[in-house]
């Protein structure tokens, strides 16, 4: 297997340039005032972040990766990880609200015609809406092969019909990009992506999903009753809905999993803390080999996640095909996550598993990082197929 150094020749830098620490920074500073205090509120009430997506919208802090001809800022991938490690360091709830609308419109930036982006992606920058990626069904998680929502064709229009599940600011977005099947004998290879409105006849949002954690996030299931959808609308050709779907992942992939590094060094930052301040047996716990080890592996774990992040999105930016760094990332961050704030609730003890204190939510919120954009089973499974039965 050639290495990465041998396809590009380039070398790599872990310094940020300026223009990028002032991203970062002003991520950050959003996260602390606009974010941080109200993560609680939302949480507790499982309600959309309308005011705070508004004013990440605002500052350009989301949609970031449209390109400049549809006005958008053209950042790429690891421009968009400064922006939401920050963002899901002060509540991965809000942060994957506002980062999900990546997920609607990235398979227009990837598959769309010129005319389709120049419809549907200037609007996203000019106003505060929301597109939506519904892929997930009932009965179809893991394998996408097995999505039953079909498409028919009669003359210039499909007709939809079929339900998702688990569907990102479904209850909120103005379009979705859907995955159906135009041809069911084909498994995967009939699969098409279409552009479909939000108030089109026939879509219903049938129900907001009450999660364990990341509350903030609008969750909800969907179906499509007979919805007419112009041809106009179909994103690539019959049959390449299973490709945009994976390639689009490939893209968002990474970017979840900083969201994952955010949420550990959160509860890091407190558990690290708390251990300096709680004395037990005449000194602070932090003294204790016990406890400094875990915070030592805690620190570690969320260094190596965020490089794996990072050279993910190095390869993305790089125009390289990024399937098994994306699943690295996205394995060992989701994973890391989930050690991080489980061990951050041990740190604060009896008091870490009560409401009042904030680890409770991060260990919540860590969960779904290792169910959502694949879960860290299925990553694994596309390591091992990387590795084993790599397709080029
Ligand atoms: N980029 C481009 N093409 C890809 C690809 C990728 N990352 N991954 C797979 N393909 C292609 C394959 O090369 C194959 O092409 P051919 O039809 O030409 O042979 C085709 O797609 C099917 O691939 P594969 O055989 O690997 O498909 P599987 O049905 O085994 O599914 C997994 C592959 C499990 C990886 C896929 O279904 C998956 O990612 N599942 C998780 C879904 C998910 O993340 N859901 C969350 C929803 S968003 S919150």
């Amino acid at each position: 297997m050639t290495t990465i150094e041998e396809r590009t020749g380039a070398g790599v830098s872990f310094g940020l340039t300026d223009e990028q620490k002032a991203l970062r920074d002003l991520a950050h500073d959003f996260a602390e005032r606009e974010i941080r205090p109200k993560e609680q509120e939302y949480d507790e009430h499982s309600t959309h972040p309308a005011e705070v997506i508004a004013k990440a919208h605002e500052l350009g802090l989301m949609n970031v990766h449209i390109p400049r001809a549809y006005g958008g800022l053209e950042l790429g991938a690891f421009e968009g990880m400064l922006i939401g490690e920050e963002l899901c360091w002060g509540c991965s709830g809000i942060g994957t609200a506002i980062a999900a609308a990546g997920l609607g419109h990235g398979p227009v930036i990837l598959a769309g015609t010129e005319e389709q982006k120049q419809t549907w992606l200037p609007p996203l920058v000019d106003e505060v809406v929301l597109s939506s990626f519904a892929l997930t069904e009932p009965n179809a998680g893991s394998d996408v092969s097995g999505i039953q929502t079909t498409a028919v064709r009669h003359g210039d229009e499909y007709v939809l019909n079929g339900s998702k599940m688990f569907i990102t600011n479904a209850g909120y977005a103005a379009w979705f990009t859907v995955f159906a099947s135009t041809d069911r004998s084909k498994g995967h290879r009939g699969l098409t992506a279409f552009i479909v409105p939000a108030d089109a006849d026939g879509v219903v949002v049938d129900r907001h999903l009450d999660k364990m954690g990341q509350r903030a996030t609008d969750t909800s299931a969907l179906s499509f009753q007979d919805v007419r959808v112009p041809a106009a609308n179909r994103l690539g050709e019959e049959g390449e809905g299973f490709k945009i779907a994976m390639k689009t992942l490939d893209f968002t992939r990474p970017g979840t999993a900083i969201g994952a590094v955010g949420v550990a060094r959160a509860a890091f930052e407190r558990a690290a803390q708390y251990s300096k301040e709680r004395v037990q047996f005449g000194m602070p716990i932090a003294m204790n080999q016990g406890v400094n080890f875990l915070i030592a592996d805690m620190a570690t774990k969320i260094e190596a996640a965020r490089l794996l992040c990072w050279q993910a999105a190095w390869m993305i930016d790089n125009g390289l095909r990024a399937t098994l760094q994306s699943s690295y990332a996205k394995r060992f961050a989701a994973d890391t996550c989930m050690e991080v704030t489980t061990d951050a609730v041990q740190i604060f003890g009896g008091y870490g598993y009560m409401k009042e204190y904030p680890v409770e939510k991060l260990m919540r919120d860590a969960k779904l990082f290792q169910i959502y954009e694949g879960t860290s089973q299925i990553q694994r499974l596309v390591i091992a197929r990387e590795l084993l039965m790599p397709r080029d």
